[in-house]
């Protein structure tokens, strides 16, 4: 049995709402919002006012904002922006000096002539435009030693030298890091927390590390988690636990396979960790948070909070905390999700409510996997509105919560003034950002804040940096809007509900459904959620129904009959290595003779069909596909030994090639008129060339199966398909659907054999028009030479080579 099929059982899930709220549409999931959001209209006046008066005091004192400024001035949708992304990504990322120059020649060598903007630049900014053009500047002289680079510099800087230059660049890198960590390590942070200006508010911690790839590295941060609650008791003592440090942990540190379709595994390992680090922290006094990460960890995540949060071992502790994110649709869902374990449990959780911070990586990812929906709202203004609903329902249940809300945006922060009164809560705050703003409400207002400070060295710290630079960096984020001046302060003090009514549409029009991501050109391939049981019960029942039905019977799919066959053999699953899943017939070289004279009679009809008539038959295949889709991803798994996830992008690939050549086709095999000077008729028309032989390798059985093929067929060739002798069963059943969409037993066949003798003869056959092959560097080269002393007209030759 494949490992995958042990993590079909997702029954009885405590929180069915939250995989029904996901899908609904996002106008659905806005208009409900609305709703619960009329409570806000007597408090607007007076939310607008107040964040007027934060903001004006956030700008009056521009100069503490020089290096947000720097950000700034370098917007993530200009090239600057992106170059000082990538350069502080390679920087970090890349361990060899060398490398980290090519890519950061690469990415900035577009950027002198922006050099010359006219205004007066600061020293910092300076510095930023120093760093991106130095990098330039220092490869330009390994590649052209007369290359004066180093000029635009010293009319920056004046005389100064290369050397000094170069360290004010790898300064600029550091400081960078430096802005938004507090300290390479927990003793020198906590150190700070007493002498900083940070003093007097309160810190949560964040042992930088997540994503954990390794149990090496999820041991690693396991260990620094706990070494940090060991050395923060120290600070806690005698303090309350909300005015305590906390520390602030991310799940996908502690564990590799920290996703949903590992449920059972995390379960089993993960929830241990947790349990012991948040008994750890009751110990000593401290709160815990788990941060909020990708949107497909959420039920995941809940899950792990339930088991937790039941420990006998931590009962009445009120320090177990969770981010919630706002963007998510499921936001409201989540907290009824808290509400209902509250119940049970009567337990008073720590919520941090955010808005997200993962935005633009889930709106790509949800647009990769093809997913029917977004999990996040598509406009920031419903975000706010979501943010704002969440903290109402905080502030109006304080037996279930105790609310903490992180955010730098003074309108949120005036709302929640106004809708709070007296009740209790606190603010917080990234390390790094929103100074100005906090210290302006922890002097007039006399609320707590948070810092979220986090800890760690530079190898640690590049995601949290990335996110932090895009927070910046948005053009919608309010601490990028707010540092410029010259911004009407309209937008940034109104009500989020009449600025989303003032858009064209509520649900964002240039973020199509990843459905509807090629528009008109062609349809997505559909796709699964994997993160939903529903979804996961379905799969669960194909894969028993293929594996019931092993060992199926294959052999090649030809339109005339085989003469000679080699022995038949029994094909086992490579997940499981005593499970025969095919009984597969081999045809020997002498019967590819005949498979080529029917090719070619194949070939004789099929290039008279028209272009469209081939791209239907395309889509017919791709539709056939969706509609077996279950049933090639247990293909995928049981032959392929795939995974299930790249089972299913095996498959959607598949698709998207009869797609796409179906569309290409229609484009490119138009007749093009020709100018005719003399008067003649010039018509431009692309013919098929005749028999093409396709032979796919066994890494992507399906996918580089089909897309040779349906290239081939689209152009109007006849095709002699020959899979990876490992592969015999995926290719099977996939040319049987062809052959069901319609295309002929001639023009599409498929042949199961040797490749060193039938794949050998298929290639030096003379009726051979064309090949197309993935595979060796080793036997692309050894068939190239058969093409170049082949008799006839020369063999196109398409090679994709690996190894
Ligand atoms: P604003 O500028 O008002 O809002 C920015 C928000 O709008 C972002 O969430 C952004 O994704 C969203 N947005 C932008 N464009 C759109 C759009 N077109 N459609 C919908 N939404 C959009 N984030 C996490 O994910 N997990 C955490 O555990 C977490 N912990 C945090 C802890 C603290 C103390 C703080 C302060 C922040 C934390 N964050 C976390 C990060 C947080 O999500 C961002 O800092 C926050 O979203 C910025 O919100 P804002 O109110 O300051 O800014
Ligand atoms: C992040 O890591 C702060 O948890 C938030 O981006």
């Amino acid at each position: 049995m494949p490992e995958s099929h042990s993590h079909f059982s997702h029954k009885d899930q405590p929180y069915p709402w939250l995989y029904q709220d996901v899908q609904f549409t996002e106008e659905q999931v806005i208009e409900n919002l609305l709703q619960d959001f009329n409570f806000f209209k007597e408090l607007e006046e007076n939310v607008s006012r107040n964040a007027q008066t934060f903001i004006d005091y956030i700008r009056t004192d521009q100069k503490k904002l020089r290096f947000q400024n720097l950000m700034h001035t370098y917007e993530l949708s200009s090239e600057e922006g992106l170059a000082l992304l990538s350069l502080s990504e390679s920087l970090l990322r890349i361990p060899d000096r060398e490398t980290a120059y090519k890519l950061i020649y690469d990415k900035t060598n577009r950027l002198s002539k922006q050099l010359d903007r006219p205004e007066p630049l600061s020293f910092l900014e300076k510095v930023g435009k120093l760093g991106i053009h130095l990098s330039n500047w220092f490869l330009d002289q390994k590649h052209n030693e007369n290359q004066s680079f180093l000029k635009p510099f010293r009319r920056l800087f004046g005389g100064v030298s290369e050397p000094v230059i170069y360290r004010t660049f790898l300064y600029f890198v550091k400081k960078l890091g430096h802005q938004f960590v507090m300290g390479e390590t927990i003793e020198k942070a906590l150190a700070l927390t007493k002498i900083d200006p940070h003093n007097g508010y309160r810190h949560s911690f964040d042992m930088l590390g997540e994503a954990a790839l390794t149990a090496e590295d999820a041991d690693r941060y396991f260990e620094s988690y706990t070494y940090a609650l060991h050395k923060m008791s120290l600070y806690a003592n005698g303090k309350d636990l909300f005015e305590a440090p906390s520390l602030s942990i991310k799940l996908s540190a502690l564990h590799p396979r920290y996703e949903f379709l590992k449920k059972e595994r995390v379960l089993k390992e993960l929830v241990p960790k947790v349990e012991a680090l948040a008994v750890l922290a009751k110990q000593k006094g401290i709160a815990l948070t788990l941060d909020a990460e990708e949107a497909d960890r959420l039920t995941l995540s809940l899950e792990i909070i339930q088991k937790v949060a039941s420990l006998p071992a931590l009962q009445d502790w009120d320090g177990l905390g969770l981010a919630v994110q706002a963007y998510q649709k499921r936001c409201l869902g989540v907290l009824d999700f808290l509400v209902n374990e509250s119940e049970k449990t009567g337990r008073r959780f720590c919520v941090r409510l955010v808005k997200g911070a993962y935005w633009d990586s889930e709106i790509k990812r949800a647009q990769e996997k093809g997913l029917s929906y977004y999990p996040v709202f598509t406009r920031k203004n419903t975000t706010d509105i979501s943010y704002l609903v969440a903290a109402h329902k905080l502030l109006n249940n304080d037996k279930a919560f105790y609310p903490q809300f992180a955010t730098h945006n003074a309108y949120t922060v005036a709302s929640i003034l106004e809708m709070a009164g007296e009740r209790d809560f606190e603010f917080q705050k990234l390390y790094g950002m929103g100074d100005e703003l906090y210290d302006y409400i922890l002097k007039n207002h006399q609320r707590p804040c948070r810092v979220y400070a986090p800890i760690g060295v530079h190898q640690d710290l590049l995601p949290y940096l990335v996110r932090r630079l895009l927070e910046n960096g948005a053009n919608t984020s309010f601490v990028n809007l707010a540092a410029k001046n010259e911004l009407d302060l309209q937008k940034l003090t109104e009500n989020p509900q009449s600025l989303l009514e003032k858009e064209k549409s509520r649900v964002h029009s240039l973020i199509p459904l990843p459905q509807k991501l090629y528009g008109n050109a062609r349809q997505n391939s559909k796709s699964k959620d994997l993160a939903d049981p529903h979804e996961l019960e379905l799969l669960a029942k194909a894969f028993e129904q293929v594996e019931a039905s092993f060992p199926l019977s294959v052999h090649s799919l030809t339109s005339k009959k085989i003469l000679k066959r080699e022995e038949t053999f029994s094909k086992f699953s490579p997940n499981s290595t005593n499970l025969a899943i095919a009984v597969v017939e081999k045809i020997t070289e002498q019967d590819v003779d005949n498979i080529m004279n029917e090719a070619m009679k194949g070939f004789d009809h099929f290039k008279k069909t028209s272009a469209e008539t081939r791209a239907l038959l395309l889509e017919k295949t791709a539709d056939l596909f969706e509609k077996h889709m279950n049933r090639f991803m247990a293909l995928c798994v049981y032959e392929g030994g795939k995974t299930l996830q790249d089972a299913l992008s095996e498959v959607r690939e598949a698709i998207d090639f009869c797609r796409y050549y179906a569309e290409q086709g229609r484009k490119l095999l138009k007749s093009q008129t020709l100018n005719g000077p003399t008067g003649e008729n010039n018509v431009l028309t692309l013919y098929p060339r005749g028999v093409f032989v396709c032979i796919s390798p066994w890494n992507f059985p399906l996918a580089i199966f089909i897309g040779q093929i349906t290239a081939a067929l689209m152009a109007g060739n006849a095709v002699v398909a020959k899979p990876a002798e490992q592969t015999p069963l995926i290719a099977y059943e996939a040319i049987k659907l062809m052959h069901e969409a319609g295309f002929s037993k001639d023009v599409l066949q498929l042949v199961l054999g040797q490749g060193s003798t039938v794949g050998q003869a298929l290639i030096n056959h003379p009726f051979v028009a064309g090949v197309a092959f993935t595979g060796s560097t080793a036997v692309v080269k050894h068939m190239a030479q058969i093409f170049a002393l082949k008799e006839g007209p020369i063999v196109p030759f398409i090679a994709e080579t690996g190894g």
